[in-house]
C-alpha cells in the first residue's frame, strides 16, 4: 500500500468556542489555541481539525457562514489566525480548515441578494420552489426539526434549507456556485492551510425534481434520502479534485452522513480521484432506536465490533478509514460505551488507535472528560436539542423528563462544554462566564492534574499516538492488515494486525466485570505495547480485569 503522511497523521479536533477563551469574554477564541499549541504538541499529534472559524451569525456555532474569508468576532481576527497557522507550523502541527459548503448563513451576502428578487443573478446560487397546492414543495423534514423548506414571503417562494432555517441549501448545480466555492478554497490554500473536513459534503448534489423522501409510520416528515449521495455528488467532487485540490499537498476528509461502504469507495478512493477518507454514521447510529437519537439505548458490543469491522474489511485495499469515537456533534464516548471511569477511557481508546485508518481524538477525550448531567433544557445550547425540545415535547410526542434522558445520553452539548484545563474558576477555561456550563467532574477530571500523573488518560493518549506515530511498530499499526478475532464475544474486542511478518494482537475488555478468558490464538508474547493495567503478561488462559486493554507484538 502507498504511504502517505496523511495515513500515518493522528488529528486532534478543536470546537474553538469551547477550547480556550484568552479575553475573558466567556467564548473560546484563537488565542486561546495558540496558547495550547505546547500542550498540543505535547501530547503528539500532528493536525488540528479547527471547526467553523469564520464570520457567522452562530445559529448553528459557525455552521452557518456569513463570510468565508473573515473571521468570528468572537474568535479573534484575521492576524490572529495567520499567527495561529504560522506557530502551529513551528510546532510540527498542520492546520485543516472546516470547509462548511452543502449551506451557507441566510445573512451571507450570496443570499441576501439571491432572496431580494426572482430575476436576481444570484437567485440561482440556492435551491428555490414555488408552492406546491399552496404548501411546501415536498415532504423533506429538517435535521433540525421542522420542514426542510422555508416560505419567504418577499417573493412568494421556499427556499430549502436541509439544516436550520438560517442554513440555506446552496444550488450546486448552478456551475457559478462551485466556481465561487473553489476559488474561496483557494484562497485559504494560498495562505498555506493544510486540508478541509468537508462538511455534509454527500448532500451536494440533490435529486433532480426533489422527490418526496420516504416517511415512517407515525413520522412527521420525509427523510432526506434525495439530498444524500445525490446523482452528481462524485462529478462535483472530482471537479473539486482538478480544480483545488490536485494543486496542494493536503488531507481531506468528507463528512458524509448516509454514506455506504460502495459510495465510501468511491468518496475515499486510493486512486486520489476525489477525497482521502469519509466520515461515516454507521456505529455512530447503532445505538439509537427507531432511527432517533433521543434515547438512552446503549451500544450491543458484537453489532459494534460487526460494524467496524465491516469497514475494517472491506475497504482494505479500496479506499481509507476515518477512526472516531467522539466529535462535537456525538455525545463523550467515555460515557456512551464507557462508565465515566479513566480505566474506560483508556481502553476505548487502544480499541480505536490500534485500528487501521486515521485516527481523530475530540477536545478534552484524551482527558476522558465525560457527558454532562443536564437537568433542564435551559442548561441547552444546542440547536437540534432546542428544536427537537419544541417539536417533540411541545408537540406532545414525548415528555420533558423522557427527551431530556436522551440529551444527557446523546444530546450534542455533550461535547460542547468547555474544556477542562484545571481546578481553579469555571475549569481555567475562561476568566468570566462561559457560554455554556463547565461539567461539575472537572474538580477531578482536568488537564493540569493529568500532566502531574504519570498513569492518567493524556499519557495513555500520548502513548497510544506516539506507538502509531514514531515506533518501531508504526508500520504495522498504520499498514498492517486487520483481522477480528471472537466476533460473538459480548464483553471483549480482540483483534490482530499483520504487516509483512510482524502481527500485533489488541485484547480489550469492554466491559466492568473480571472475565475469564481463552487466547483464541496459540501464540507467544515477543513484547507488551501497551496496558492500562501494570501487570499484562500474555497466557493461554486469562483473567481480564475490568475494562482491560493491552496491546502485544507476537509470534
Ligand atoms: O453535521 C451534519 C450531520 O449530519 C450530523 O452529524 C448532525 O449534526 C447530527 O446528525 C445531528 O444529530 C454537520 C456538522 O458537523 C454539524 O455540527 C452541523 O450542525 C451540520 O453539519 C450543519 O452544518
Amino acid at each position: 500500500m502507498e504511504k502517505a503522511w496523511w495515513k500515518e497523521s493522528v488529528i486532534y479536533q478543536i470546537y474553538p468556542r469551547s477550547f480556550c477563551d484568552s479575553n475573558g469574554d466567556g467564548v473560546g477564541d484563537l488565542n486561546g489555541i495558540r496558547s495550547k499549541l505546547d500542550y498540543l504538541q505535547k501530547l503528539g499529534i500532528n493536525v488540528i481539525w479547527l471547526s467553523p472559524i469564520y464570520k457567522s451569525p452562530n445559529d448553528d456555532n459557525g455552521y452557518d457562514i456569513s463570510d468565508y474569508q473573515d473571521i468570528m468576532d468572537d474568535f479573534g481576527t484575521m492576524e490572529d489566525f495567520d499567527a495561529l497557522l504560522k506557530e502551529a507550523h513551528e510546532h510540527g502541527i498542520k492546520i485543516v480548515m472546516d470547509l462548511v459548503v452543502n449551506h451557507t448563513s441566510d445573512e451571507h451576502k450570496w443570499f441576501v441578494e439571491s432572496r431580494s428578487s426572482k430575476d436576481n443573478p444570484k437567485r440561482d446560487y440556492y435551491i428555490w420552489r414555488e408552492p406546491k397546492n399552496g404548501k411546501e414543495p415536498n415532504n423533506w423534514g429538517s435535521c433540525f426539526s421542522g420542514s426542510a423548506w422555508e416560505y419567504d414571503e418577499k417573493t412568494n417562494m421556499y427556499y430549502l434549507h436541509c439544516f436550520s432555517k438560517k442554513q440555506p441549501d446552496l444550488n450546486w448545480d448552478n456551475e457559478k456556485v462551485r466556481d465561487e466555492v473553489f476559488s474561496m478554497m483557494d484562497w485559504w490554500c494560498k495562505k498555506g492551510i493544510d486540508g478541509f473536513r468537508m462538511d455534509v459534503i454527500s448532500m451536494i448534489s440533490k435529486v433532480p425534481g426533489l422527490p418526496d423522501g420516504n416517511q415512517s409510520e407515525g413520522a412527521l416528515y420525509g427523510d432526506l434520502s434525495n439530498t444524500t449521495n445525490g446523482p452528481k455528488v462524485h462529478d462535483y467532487l472530482q471537479e473539486m479534485r482538478k480544480q483545488v485540490l490536485s494543486k496542494y499537498d493536503l488531507i481531506t476528509v468528507g463528512e458524509c452522513a448516509g454514506v455506504t461502504i460502495d459510495e465510501a469507495k468511491k468518496y475515499a478512493n486510493l486512486d486520489g480521484s476525489e477525497l482521502n477518507m469519509v466520515f461515516q454514521f454507521e456505529h455512530t447510529s447503532l445505538d439509537y432506536e427507531n432511527g432517533g437519537k433521543w434515547t438512552t439505548k446503549r451500544f450491543n458490543l458484537p453489532e459494534l465490533k460487526e460494524n467496524l469491522s465491516k469497514w475494517q474489511y472491506e475497504l482494505e485495499g479500496k479506499a481509507w478509514n476515518s477512526l472516531y469515537w467522539d466529535n462535537h456533534d456525538q455525545p463523550r464516548i467515555v460515557s456512551r460505551l464507557g462508565d465515566d471511569s479513566s480505566l474506560s477511557a483508556k481502553c476505548i481508546a487502544t480499541v480505536l488507535h490500534m485500528m487501521k485508518g486515521t485516527p481523530y481524538i475530540y477536545q478534552g477525550e484524551e482527558l476522558g472528560m465525560t457527558n454532562y448531567p443536564f437537568r433542564t433544557i435551559d442548561d441547552c445550547r444546542d440547536i437540534e436539542i432546542l428544536n427537537a425540545y419544541k417539536e417533540l415535547v411541545g408537540g406532545g410526542y414525548m415528555t420533558a423528563e423522557e427527551l431530556m434522558a436522551g440529551v444527557r445520553a446523546k444530546g450534542r452539548d455533550n461535547a460542547r462544554t468547555p474544556m477542562q484545563w484545571d481546578k481553579s474558576h469555571e475549569a481555567g477555561f475562561t476568566t468570566g462566564t462561559p457560554w455554556i456550563k463547565v461539567n461539575p467532574n472537572y474538580t477531578f477530571i482536568n488537564a493540569k492534574d493529568e500532566l502531574a500523573d504519570e498513569y492518567s488518560v493524556f499519557y495513555f493518549y500520548q502513548k497510544l499516538i506516539g506507538l502509531r506515530r514514531k515506533s518501531e511498530w508504526s508500520e504495522v499499526i498504520v499498514y498492517g492488515d486487520y483481522e477480528l478475532l471472537d466476533k460473538d464475544d459480548e464483553n471483549v474486542f480482540s483483534f490482530t494486525r499483520s504487516y509483512g511478518d510482524r502481527k500485533l494482537l489488541v485484547i480489550c475488555n469492554l466491559s466492568d466485570r473480571i472475565i475469564d478468558y481463552t487466547l483464541p490464538l496459540d501464540v507467544k508474547e515477543k513484547a507488551c505495547l501497551i496496558s492500562n493495567y501494570e501487570s499484562s503478561e500474555l497466557s493461554d488462559e486469562m483473567f481480564l480485569r475490568q475494562w482491560f486493554a493491552g496491546v502485544w507484538e507476537i509470534e
